[in-house]
């Protein structure tokens, strides 16, 4: 990846962490921890490896993106919105009544989502029939879900993971936000993962592992996964919980789902730097 491009790449990931912030600081709380860990491989999507148009949200052969642990939504509408989807004033309205942008992701409230998730383990196995949907059409287009760690605990994954991989869905890549925590605790305490790259690979998937903080390291993954045929690939994304404030990685255990105070978020967007 050219020097350039990768800073351009890191600054958005910087920027999109200040919307983020805001949006939920607006309304005072929120599922901050796991939309701030997903950040760089929403923008590493959006702003490098996806084909979209977001004149056009409901393009025929996009490629698309089921945020199966859809309570990352503020991260994806903090996307969105830059991307020009909505207007930037939406994130103001997250979460708020009459709101097009719920706190878990709805793919009939707001443009350029393209699955309703919330549930979690459904997204998922609704990306493997989109995946087999574009693969029947033939409209070549790639299928890219993320799952949480806490949300592989899920039967449904598994079962939508075997599936996947028996229909030889090639072009379903797949990321788990691998922040090794959920909502009560350490996901190596609640129902511990590992070997978490042999299980993926024994259901016959490719299996990545990358920083989920380095953009040049998730583009590789992206990259490798796309010449992989005949399976689907996951991607192992090594990732912190409330990534990007130091006083939310601090709280790494809890941060889950938490207030923003005015003091907290005029801290944090201190710390994060201006966006224009
Ligand atoms: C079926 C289902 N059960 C429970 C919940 C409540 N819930 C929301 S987020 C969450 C924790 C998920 O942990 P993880 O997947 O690790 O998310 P992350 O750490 O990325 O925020 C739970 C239990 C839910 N949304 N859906
Ligand atoms: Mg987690």
């Amino acid at each position: 990846m050219e020097r350039e491009v990768k800073e351009q790449l890191k600054d958005k990931c910087r920027q999109i962490r200040y919307l983020t912030i805001d949006e939920i600081g607006e309304l005072g709380v929120g599922h901050v921890g796991g939309s701030m860990s997903i950040v760089d491989a929403l923008v590493v999507l959006y702003y490098r490896a996806m084909n979209v148009d977001p004149e056009n949200p409901r393009m025929e052969g996009r490629d698309r993106l089921v945020l199966s642990k859809g309570h990352a939504g503020p991260a994806l509408y903090a996307v969105l919105a830059d991307k020009g989807y909505f207007d930037r004033e939406w994130l103001y309205t997250l979460n708020k009544p009459n709101t097009n942008l719920p706190s878990h992701a709805d793919m009939n409230r707001t443009p350029g989502v393209d699955m309703t998730t919330g549930s979690l383990g459904q997204g998922f196995s609704c990306a493997v029939g989109v995946a087999l949907g574009s693969r029947i059409k033939g409209d070549g287009a790639y299928t890219y879900a993320v799952i949480g760690d806490g949300e592989s605990d899920e039967g449904l994954v598994w079962e939508a993971a075997m599936y996947a991989a028996h229909k030889k869905l090639e072009r379903l890549i797949a990321f788990t936000d691998y922040n090794k925590m959920q909502i009560d605790g350490k996901v190596a305490d609640v129902n511990a993962l590992e070997p978490l790259a042999d299980k993926w690979r024994s259901f016959g998937w490719n299996v990545y592992e990358a920083d989920g903080h380095d953009v040049e390291a998730i583009d590789s993954a992206i990259t490798l996964a796309k010449t992989q045929k005949g399976k689907p690939s996951m991607i192992l994304l090594h990732t912190w919980k409330g990534k990007g404030v130091s006083f939310l990685e601090e709280k790494w255990e809890n941060n889950h789902n938490v207030e923003i105070s005015p003091e907290m978020r005029r801290r944090a967007l201190e710390e994060l730097g201006e966006v224009h």
